[in-house]
């Protein structure tokens, strides 16, 4: 037997014994709710016994995690009211989606976005009826769920995504709930150590609650099966102060619940009142709680003779059988009769004032909390005019410079900019510097709370430039601010930024689940630098090559994504300027960090990015007419083409030859396809059908197949991009290695154009000597040919 309706008045603590009585009252209507949408599309009162006809064909959704995250939930509204805290409530355990669509219809947040789920019967059926069900409703906590920044459909992120939302945000308190099997994850790990980056003078405070329900899907977690004071120190030695709260009893636990939060808000008062009034810089111990209730709490305590309450079995739907088992139904019209439902909800079906007034109003309510719906608070970034950065060209390609750090200078002055406003940072996994960026940090500082030694540079409490040696907790902090309404900018190496791809995944999915929803406004986009590229990994080798974070994106809805390869600093500067006022994407950028040679003018930097890709007439001589196309998207690819197209002037000097730059990879799609698609028209006048294109491409290859397989030239369409093949070796043997190389390409070019056809021996003849030359040469000196590495493209080509 099931007895929900609780002691209330059985246990002394802060609650008045009203005030337990209600907030009990109040967490079982939450119960009652949530295990209503799981199962019924039908009699949701239970006016009636249950019937089949009452309940769902098909039970999809998770009960165990919920009546903890409920009870949480009535825990917070009492301090909301009490303290008027301004509140975000993160849930890891993003199943427990039932959980947060009812509390947020309890408080009213839910009938006032959505008006058809009404206060009443009718809106809790169809409340009931939408969860889980064919154009409904989904499961988790999504984007269509108020208050919800945070899926939690993939575990690992709910704490990292608290921190982001915290930073610069000092009025706001973040409770965040840690499922125990999420813990176990390691983004979720390396996340604690966000507090060394938390500053209380500016930024919120993050209540961490690691919810130790004993139980994953199918396990015990390991962090419910180490002794007590182990996981203690554990959370001692994260920088905390763990505080523990642990029983199934609702009356006394209401009343020690209120006691021990009681206690942590007041921490984090003192915490901030001392780096607010009393000038402490020292780095506190914030407080976290660890929470052992059970899982499937209240809910059925056998089924079938097997224990479910407080096991593994209460994960998802505890009765599963009511089709074929008449005693699960009876089992599930007790169960739900045990929260009571008609003290709760007037005949009418109206939640009762009486409870409804223990919740917060308008927009405490955290359904409501604008933080949660980051567009409404979002300032647009003050952008200086990125022209003023421009790098002078004197003459194409006869300068070298390092394109990130040009864009550093920008960044710079964007931090320097928005200082006031305090929305914009830039992420990076201790790579900011390396990636050239640094100028960026001169001014601001890096964040860190932690202890620094005389040797240190450029640590500062309240440093705007976070870095930390993990990609999750970058992305994440990165999601979770943008989410809130600010900016941001993630600077990485090429091949590790794959260490996020699930993320970058799930947040691509929320961006495409939001632009559905009109309540959600738009917020700035997710911006990524990829930067120490696979063509110069240098210092690194093997390890450091991957390109493929381009082709990952390239399997997200087109409304999402953009990827751009800049061949230079202005065209990096022009890109970068448009990413950071674009709103709603993930923009990726690729761009070098090397020594390279530039090309475009400010002014064509700029139109050659508005268009995405185009003819560089200075660059071509085919007088309209190509014979060949040499098409490059990239910087190293750009500048071996530019290379082969001097060869093969030298070599067939009436071969009329037209370059074309690839800056918006997504501009080779079809307009069908992809906004930035170019119509099929403007496609077949760039790549007139017939005519061969010899396509160096900084990634994998197939990947500008995928993209143009739709073009009417593309059987002529012949790719080099990486090919997996690299090691610790220079520059010019690593597009050798990969058949990138500027010999390559022009023996490429010669093989394709039909009326060279009787060149073609002597070509590959020469090919094999040129690259036998290179490879004697680089063995024996370690570095590449003089004549390869001093190259420059023709001076009398060169003017602007
Ligand atoms: C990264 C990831 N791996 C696996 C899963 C599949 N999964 C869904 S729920 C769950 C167990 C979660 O346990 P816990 O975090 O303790 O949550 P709770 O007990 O509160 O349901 C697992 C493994 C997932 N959602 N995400
Ligand atoms: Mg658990």
């Amino acid at each position: 037997m099931v007895e929900n309706s609780g002691s209330e008045t059985a246990s002394t603590g802060p609650l008045s014994p009203e005030l337990l009585a209600k907030m009990n009252a109040y967490w079982r209507a939450a119960n009652y709710l949530s295990v209503g949408q799981i199962y019924l599309k039908d009699n949701p009162l239970l006016e009636r016994p249950l019937t089949l006809d009452d309940v769902k064909p098909r039970l999809l959704g998770h009960w165990g995690t919920t009546p903890g995250l409920n009870f949480l939930y009535v825990h917070w509204n009492r301090l909301i009211r009490e303290r008027n805290l301004n509140m975000l409530y993160i849930i890891g355990p993003g199943h427990g989606g039932p959980g947060l669509v009812a509390n947020t219809y309890l408080e009213g947040s839910y009938s006032e976005i959505y008006p058809h789920i009404e206060q009443n019967k009718d809106g809790i059926k169809r409340l009931f009826r939408q969860f889980s069900w064919p154009y409904g409703i989904p499961s988790h906590v999504a984007p269509e769920t108020p208050g919800s920044i945070h899926e939690g459909g993939e575990l690992g992120y709910s704490l990292v995504h608290a921190y982001g939302a915290a930073f610069d945000n000092p009025d706001l308190i973040v409770a965040c709930v840690v499922g125990d099997g999420e813990a176990e994850t390691g983004p979720l790990a390396t996340s604690w150590h966000s507090n060394k980056f938390l500053n209380p003078l500016t930024d919120g405070a993050v209540l961490p609650i690691l919810h130790l329900n004993g139980y994953k899907i199918a396990n015990p977690t390991v962090l419910a099966r180490i002794p007590h004071a182990e996981l203690e120190d554990l959370m001692r030695g994260y920088g905390y102060e763990p505080f523990t709260l642990e029983g199934d009893d609702p009356a006394i636990l209401h009343q020690q619940a209120a006691a021990v939060f009681d206690t942590m808000l007041d921490r984090i008062a003192a915490i901030q009142k001392a780096a607010r009034e009393d000038g402490s810089t020292a780095r506190p111990a914030w407080p976290m709680l660890i929470l052992r209730t059970p899982k499937g709490w209240t809910g059925p305590k056998f089924v079938d003779g097997k224990p479910v309450e407080n096991t593994w079995r209460a994960h998802q739907v505890p009765l599963d059988q009511i089709f074929e088992k008449p005693e699960h139904l009876r089992q599930l019209d007790e169960w739900m009769r045990s929260y009571k439902p008609e003290e709760l909800f007037d005949e009418k079906g109206k939640f009762r004032a009486e409870l409804a007034e223990i919740a917060p109003k308008g927009r405490l309510r955290m359904g409501m909390n604008e933080h949660a719906n980051g567009g409404l608070l979002l300032k647009p970034l003050k952008i200086p005019n990125f022209r003023e950065f421009a790098v002078k060209i004197e003459g194409r390609g006869q300068h070298d410079v390092e394109s990130t750090r040009v864009l550093g200078r920008l960044l710079h002055a964007v931090m320097e900019d928005n200082k006031e406003q305090k929305n914009f940072r830039v992420f990076g996994p201790d790579e900011t510097a390396s990636n050239r960026l640094g100028d960026v940090i001169t001014g601001t500082g890096k964040a860190w709370m932690a202890e620094t030694l005389p040797v240190d540079e450029n640590l500062s409490e309240t440093g705007r430039v976070m870095e930390v040696l993990s990609e999750h907790m970058c992305q994440g902090w990165l999601e979770g601010y943008l989410l809130t309404g600010r900016h941001g900018f993630f600077s990485c190496y090429e091949a590790f930024i794959h260490i996020i791809d699930s993320m970058a995944n799930q947040h691509a999915k929320w961006l495409k689940v939001t632009r559905g929803i009109p309540w959600r406004k738009p917020i700035a986009s997710l911006n990524y630098l990829l930067s120490s590229l696979v063509w110069r990994q240098d210092h690194n080798g093997f390890s450091h090559q991957d390109p493929g974070f381009i082709d990952h994106l390239l399997n997200k809805k087109a409304d999402v994504v953009r990827i751009y390869l800049p061949p230079d600093a202005n065209t990096l500067l022009s890109v970068s300027d448009h990413c950071l006022r674009s709103r709603n994407y993930i923009n990726l950028i690729v761009a070098g960090k090397q020594p390279a040679p530039q090309w475009l003018t400010t002014d064509e930097a700029i139109a050659h990015c508005t268009t995405g890709l185009g003819v560089w007439p200075w660059a071509s001589n085919d007088a309209g007419k190509p014979e060949v196309v040499m098409a490059c998207c990239g910087d190293v690819p750009t500048l071996e083409t530019l290379a082969a197209v001097c060869l093969l002037r030298d070599k067939v000097p009436d071969l009329r030859i037209r370059v074309v730059n690839v800056v918006d990879l997504m501009a080779l799609q079809p307009t069908s396809e992809h906004p930035h698609g170019l119509p099929d028209e403007d496609f077949d006048q760039l790549f007139p059908v017939g005519v061969p294109v010899i396509f160096a491409f900084h990634g994998y290859p197939w990947c500008i197949h995928r993209l143009t397989y739709r073009r009417h030239n593309h059987d002529n369409i012949h790719v080099r991009g990486y090919k997996e093949e690299g090691t610790t070796t220079t520059p010019f043997d690593m597009c050798v290695l990969n058949n990138i190389d500027r010999f390559q390409l022009t023996l490429d070019a010669i093989k394709r154009v039909p009326r060279l056809a009787a060149q073609a021996d002597a070509a590959e003849q020469w090919y094999s000597e040129q690259i036998q030359r290179h490879k004697l040469y680089v063995a024996e000196n370690g570095d590449d040919l003089p004549e390869i590495k001093n190259w420059r493209w023709p001076k009398e080509l060169s003017s602007c």
